[in-house]
């Protein structure tokens, strides 16, 4: 039985990658670290059918152990600090979990196997700044926030131990992925929160900051197949993953609005304090490597996506009353 430890398991992308990974036949080990509440809302449903252990990216000892005790043939890195906001007002912890360790991780698999395969979740927020449109794998990097940068260190720091070490270590970069299970703070989520509470009159309008960011935004459960897609190959490599296609911050509110019958011009405010000191302002992938070499194709467009995020927050609201 193929077996995968995935760091991140609370997240987004750790409860849809687990998803996926149990479907395939995998034993899956999750790996979340300690608090004083429980935080298992995302992947509550899957408990009976995996190991949930805690561990930290901060702790070394705890990365070895984890890898000593459960000999994972995979390892899928998610874990991070992955909120852009949060990187200016806590730019040295950023840089301690979201880069350095990464380095833990990977001097945990030098030492314990190295045979096992490595997954680093890389962002397009590398690009930043971009240096070319669209962006593909050779594309130099221009990162705008100190997670930006922190996630450059992990790309390239998982590109060296594959050169140094020979790791099957292998960097996704993947650009914007939604769900219905996405984090509040991240304006796609809360743009459709907000909009099923102003349908039932629950708040009265939606403060934003940059309309006319424009990002590449894909379904999340697209996403995690091509992270496994990546460690079924026969050489470690660098992967870009997008749909190609890229809408303005402006354009969701439009569609989430139009859903319920709402005219967003009437309840959007554009507010200062969601302004970033430094703006990532177009992203766009070319992921043409992906789809030729892991026959990979998103399968959700943007419309369902932004629909399928309105109708899960409805429905949520609702229940709650
Ligand atoms: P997410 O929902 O914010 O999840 C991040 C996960 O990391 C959570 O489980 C969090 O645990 C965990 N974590 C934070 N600090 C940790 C630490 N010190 N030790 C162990 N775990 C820690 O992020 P996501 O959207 O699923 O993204 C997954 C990964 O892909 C991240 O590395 C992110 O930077 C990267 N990425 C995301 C996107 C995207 O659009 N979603 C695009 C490119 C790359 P808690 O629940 O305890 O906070
Ligand atoms: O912002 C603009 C904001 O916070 C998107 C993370 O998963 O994807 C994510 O990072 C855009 C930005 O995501 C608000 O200025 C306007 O231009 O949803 P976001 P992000 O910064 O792109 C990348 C690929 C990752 O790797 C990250 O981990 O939307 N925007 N008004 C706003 N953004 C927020 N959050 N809130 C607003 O009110």
């Amino acid at each position: 039985m193929p077996s995968a430890l995935i760091t991140g398991i609370t997240g987004q992308d750790g409860s849809y990658l687990a998803e996926w990974l149990l479907s395939q036949g995998y034993q899956v080990v999750g790996m979340m670290r300690r608090s004083s509440t429980t935080n298992v809302g995302r992947i509550e449903h899957l408990l009976d059918d995996m190991i949930v252990l805690q561990g930290d990216l901060q702790d070394q000892g705890s990365l070895l152990s984890l890898l000593e005790e459960h000999k994972p043939t995979e390892v899928y890195n998610l874990a991070a600090q992955s909120f852009v906001p949060t990187s200016w007002n806590q730019p040295a912890l950023t840089g301690d979990v979201t880069a350095l360790g990464v380095t833990r991780i990977l001097e945990a698999i030098r030492f314990v196997n190295p045979k096992i395969r490595f997954y680093q979740a890389s962002s397009s927020e590398m690009f930043g700044k971009v240096m070319e449109v669209p962006q593909k794998e050779s594309t130099p990097f221009y990162p705008r926030s100190p997670y930006g940068v922190a996630k450059v260190y992990g790309h390239w720091i998982t590109v060296n131990y594959r050169e140094s070490f020979n790791l099957f270590a292998t960097s996704g970069i993947l650009f914007n992925h939604e769900s219905p299970r996405r984090g509040l703070e991240f304006v796609t989520r809360k743009i459709t929160d907000a909009v099923a509470k102003i349908k039932l009159e629950k708040q009265k309008e939606l403060r934003l900051g940059n309309l006319d960011a424009q990002r590449d935004w894909g379904f999340a459960g697209d996403y995690v197949r091509a992270m496994w897609l990546m460690l079924q190959q026969d050489q470690p490599d660098n992967y870009v993953i997008g749909t190609g296609e890229t809408h303005s911050v402006r354009e969701f509110c439009e569609i989430a609005f139009a859903h319920v019958g709402l005219d967003y011009k009437e309840y959007v405010v554009v507010d200062e304090r969601f302004y970033r000191p430094a703006e990532v302002d177009l992203l766009i992938s070319d992921p043409s490597k992906a789809r030729a070499q892991l026959k990979w194709e998103p399968q959700v467009s943007f419309k369902e996506l932004v629909t399928m995020m309105v109708d899960s927050d409805l429905a949520r609201q609702q229940k709650l009353g």
